[in-house]
């Protein structure tokens, strides 16, 4: 049988957004199902490095029997466009979507095109819906079949739908195939975090213990959190052939027993990698020694949410940390020479002062890279059940982090005047961090990375020009915060990248 994937693009060349120039990363969640069906055929088309023609020039060639697509909140509407090509060319495949967004917000999907919704963590549930559809002819195969399938949100042949709740999770990570990598080969070299190019991907837990009212993490992963163990994370390390990995888990500093352990197996089998990866500032804090274990392992890069300067702010959003510890883990991250990458929150109600109090906090802490986005209830998170009727919009193209879905108390030129000012803190934070002392104890990364310097600058550049303009930012919403503030049918949306 034939298994079409696709990673669906962003909207517009250059738009806002971090996959244009910080951080593109392999389509994981595509790797991950995708192994777990390798009896079939399966091609991945990730769109964001494919031009617009090639998706329906595979379907009608290649036919596929099963396309599926994926999306967190800011492609929703380019998820749904795949599956809708996929009905006009190939009317019989079965479509089917996951991923963050639908998991928490399945009703987007409710159209004609969408057959299946699955919600929660995919490899099981895919595997089972792939065996049913391809235990039955071509010609018999109806949605039917996927009536009962738990996790799934199926539309039925006679207009029913079927509610399967959440997709069991697998019980152990180590128990999953490691994700199908060679079916994005052809897009090698292609996938980076800022100068770390090429980059691969890869996970080594699933899941979050903290309960942070912004973010549904904990959520999507039933409060649960899974590890994979050490050596399947060395043997996954091992057979990148990239020299860079970004090691995608939300919260992979979660416990120290499994962190050491890992640092002794990759200093036993001698594996040399620069990985990056996502932990929080109150567990850098309390474990310097571990960090500096780490950094002599390959740790290169920490991105934190630092999120605000204001400690009642950090416990009304339920983050459970302090300042001190974003003081402490800075400079313990500075020392050890790990690029700490930094994301703040602004938020609706800020006015002048606000604004220039967190950019002096930003610029005092001393990370390498802050990145300033925007408070956003996102789908799924208590924050978007609490703040849901003061939404100004439900178009989910400016639910990107960079865009006030809520009304803000000064008026919106003036606020995303305010906040494009954060461009300061970015120069300041960069000059400060990478000195030559620093730089100089990391100074194999810098040579590696040393020849996509010069790309990634003209890139930047490019885009800076749009990032700090607080023109693109209001061109971006016009026609959305009015129009759709009032209702009405969800965007039309091309399929062009570039
Ligand atoms: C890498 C990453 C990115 C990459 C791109 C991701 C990509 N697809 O290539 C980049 C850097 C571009 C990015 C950007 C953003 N991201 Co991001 N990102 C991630 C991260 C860290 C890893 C994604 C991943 O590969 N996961 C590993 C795979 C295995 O998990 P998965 O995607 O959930 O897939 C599983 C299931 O969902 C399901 N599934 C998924 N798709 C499909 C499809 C089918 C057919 C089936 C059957 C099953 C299935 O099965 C998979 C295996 O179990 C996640 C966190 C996370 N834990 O996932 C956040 C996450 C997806 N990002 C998030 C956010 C908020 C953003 C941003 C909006 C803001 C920001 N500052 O990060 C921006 C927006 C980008 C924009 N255009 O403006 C949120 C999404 C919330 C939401 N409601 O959508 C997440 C969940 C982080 C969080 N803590 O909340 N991100
Ligand atoms: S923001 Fe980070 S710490 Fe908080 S719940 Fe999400 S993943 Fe966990």
């Amino acid at each position: 049988m034939r298994i079409l994937l696709v990673q669906p693009a962003p909207f517009e060349e250059r738009r806002l957004g971090l996959e244009n120039t910080v951080w593109r990363s392999e389509p994981v969640s595509l790797t991950s199902i995708a192994a777990m069906v390798p009896e079939h055929e399966v091609r991945i088309l990730d769109m964001r490095l494919e031009k617009p023609n090639v998706l329906p020039e595979v379907m009608s060639t290649w036919r596929p029997d099963i396309v599926g697509t994926t999306a967190m909140t800011t492609d929703a509407y380019q998820a749904q466009a795949v599956l809708r090509l996929a009905r006009q060319i190939v009317p019989d495949a079965l479509t089917i979507i996951g991923g963050h967004h639908c998991t928490m917000n399945a009703e987007s999907y409710y159209v004609d095109w969408v057959d299946g919704i699955v919600k929660g963590e995919g490899e099981l549930l895919f595997k089972e819906i792939v065996d049913r559809w391809s235990a039955t002819p071509r010609a018999e195969r109806t949605t039917a079949l996927l009536d009962g399938l738990q996790g799934l949100d199926a539309r039925l042949p006679d207009g029913t739908r079927w509610r399967g709740g959440k997709a069991k999770n697998a019980p152990s990570l180590d128990a999953l195939p490691a994700p199908a990598r060679h079916l994005i080969e052809q897009y090698h070299g292609q996938y980076f975090f800022l100068a770390a190019k090429p980059m691969a991907s890869l996970f080594t837990s699933r899941g979050c213990s903290f309960d942070c009212n912004f973010c549904a993490i904990w959520e999507f992963y039933d409060r649960r959190t899974r590890f994979l163990s050490a050596d399947v994370i060395a043997d996954r390390m091992a057979a990148c052939t990239e020299p860079f990995i970004f090691l995608l888990d939300d919260n992979f500093m979660t416990r120290v027993d499994r962190l050491e352990r890992l640092a002794t197996v990759l200093e036993e089998r001698k594996i040399k990698k620069f990985w990056m990866t996502q932990g929080r500032s109150d567990f850098i804090a309390a474990n310097p020694e571990l960090i500096a274990r780490l950094a002599k392992v390959g740790l290169m890069g920490v991105l934190s949410g630092y999120e605000t300067n204001d400690p009642d702010a950090l416990a009304g959003l339920r983050k459970r940390s302090t300042l001190d510890s974003n003081t402490r883990a800075a400079k313990i991250l500075k020392e050890n020479g790990v690029i700490s990458t930094g994301i703040f929150m602004v938020r609706p109600d800020f006015e002048e002062k606000d604004f220039a109090d967190l950019y002096d906090y930003i610029e005092a802490l001393g990370v390498a890279i802050p990145l300033v986005t925007i408070l956003t209830p996102l789908p799924g998170t208590e924050m978007w059940k609490k703040h849901r009727q003061d939404l100004l919009t439900e178009d989910f193209r400016l639910f990107d982090l960079l865009h006030a879905v809520t009304p803000t108390r000064l008026p919106r030129e003036e606020f995303y005047k305010n906040y494009v000012a954060w461009k300061r803190v970015g120069r300041t934070s960069m000059r400060n961090f990478f000195d030559r002392k620093t730089m100089l104890k990391r100074w194999p990364f810098y040579l590696r990375a040393l020849p996509n310097f010069p790309g990634m600058v003209v890139n930047r550049v490019r885009y800076q020009r749009i990032q700090f303009d607080y023109r693109s930012y209001l061109r971006d919403e016009a026609g959305i915060i009015s129009e759709r503030a009032q209702g009405g049918p969800p965007p039309e949306v091309s399929l062009a990248s570039k």
